[in-house]
């Protein structure tokens, strides 16, 4: 954690570091620092498991995962399996026509289980739209969040039983919301101890570009709101590289506004599952919010409707393959005695079953009728509204054989 009283770094530069005023391209340094943006950043990147499967001591992050054992991280793998084949499903069900859209997760598995299950029942979780994982992992049902791509529901989970918000569309909006609720639960007095609350928030890289996640990170710095500002840093904001984004690695822009910001390897379950138990316990304590960086990669295309092919190279996709978050699990676990072939074989079957009936429900699902748009637009009833549903409703009547 950064010492924030330190009085180096409010001093002003000497004169000699400044760039000329007049410099029209970016410093060496500048560019340097970009560069460093899309580098995993070496002793900055905090790593518990590496993309071989050795496992990397840490004195500060060990004791957050004590508790996982052979057993839990075999939880943990069958997780990011199930996630992944589920993912895969959708994908193709998407290219049969049975879904409007998908929005692949596949490469985050580690970020969304790792994040996910450092929550507790009453911590809230605010996701954008690629945070499939995260649900599952807050026990919202994957055919739910399937309706919402076949266009046959909003995404009406339980948002409130599950500590999973619905999914936001507008970039970086979901973390104003966060910031506020966040700030809720500190003055409801909820946090101060360790059975405080607290709230994560899900984004992207291009997002940090977004005024909302700016605003969002004033606000909960001067209120020390317990949020968890999760960046899944995955490479891409749709066609935009990193690099385009920021000068520096963007954990490091936490500094400027007054809180901790830490990068982790955001394909290493175990360093994620660490890292936002850490972070939480400090909001939970009332210690103000955590800016962590999931350093991972976008396997797949932005959405079903993009062409990475189109403004990315192949080798890239080839490189991060090494350094997939599920493999360095079942390598660790095969290597040191924690799971055998036929473990890895039932964790097959039993994600294949799943997504087998993912299928059978997408395919059986039933149109939901036009008049439902009415519903969930008010908490309480409204006069107006019943009156717009009657007319509407008169109007579909006008319909021989209804409106499908
Ligand atoms: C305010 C706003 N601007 C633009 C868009 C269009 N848009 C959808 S996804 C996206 C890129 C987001 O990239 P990133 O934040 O890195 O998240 P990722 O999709 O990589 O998970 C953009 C620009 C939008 N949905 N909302
Ligand atoms: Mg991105």
């Amino acid at each position: 954690m950064s010492d924030m009283s330190s009085a180096e770094q409010w001093t002003h530069p000497e004169e000699g570091d400044l760039p000329p005023a007049t410099a029209a391209k970016p410093t060496k340094d500048q560019v340097i620092a970009g560069l460093r943006a899309t580098s995993e950043g070496g002793a900055d990147l905090t790593q518990l498991l590496t993309p071989e499967g050795e496992r990397v001591p840490s004195q500060i992050f060990d004791p957050y995962v004590a508790d996982i054992d052979f057993e839990a991280l075999r939880g943990l793998y069958k997780d990011m399996v199930i996630v992944r084949r589920a993912d895969r499903e959708a994908n193709a069900m998407q290219r049969q026509g049975q879904l409007g859209i998908w929005v692949p997760l596949l490469g985050q598995e580690a970020a969304q289980i790792g994040s996910g299950r450092a929550l507790r029942p009453n911590d809230m979780a605010f996701p954008s739209y690629r945070e499939h994982g995260v649900g599952y992992a807050r026990g919202v049902s994957f055919k739910e969040m399937l309706g919402l791509f076949r266009c046959t529901s909003m995404g009406e989970w339980d948002y409130q039983a599950h500590g999973f918000h619905p999914y936001t569309i507008v970039i970086g909006n979901q973390v104003l919301n966060a910031t506020g609720y966040a700030m809720g639960q500190k003055f409801d007095g909820k946090v101060g101890d360790d059975d405080g609350e607290a709230t994560i928030v899900y984004f992207g890289d291009g997002a940090t570009s977004q005024g909302d996640v700016h605003e969002g990170f004033v606000w909960a710095a001067v209120y020390d709101a317990p949020v968890v500002f999760f960046c899944q840093n995955n490479q891409w904001a749709i066609s935009e590289p990193t690099e385009r984004q920021s000068r520096l690695p963007l954990y490091q822009r936490a500094r400027g506004y007054g809180f901790p910001g830490i990068r982790v390897d955001g394909n290493d379950v175990l360093g994620c599952l660490a890292v936002t138990r850490w972070a939480l316990e400090a909001c939970r304590h009332g210690n103000g919010p955590v800016l962590i960086e999931a350093f991972t990669y976008r396997m797949d295309a932005h959405t079903t409707t993009d062409d990475p092919t189109r403004y990315r190279l192949s080798d890239e996709v080839e490189t991060w393959k090494l350094k997939d978050p599920i493999e360095r699990v079942r390598v660790y676990l095969t290597r040191n005695g924690g799971a055998d072939a036929s473990f890895f074989e039932q964790v097959e079957a039993e994600a294949d079953e799943f997504a087998a009936d993912l299928r059978e429900f997408v395919f059986t699902m039933e149109d939901p009728p036009p008049e439902r748009i009415f519903d969930n637009v008010y908490a309480e009833p409204s006069a107006a509204l019943d009156k717009q549903r009657e007319e509407f409703l008169a109007y579909l009547g006008g319909f021989e054989g209804g409106v499908h």
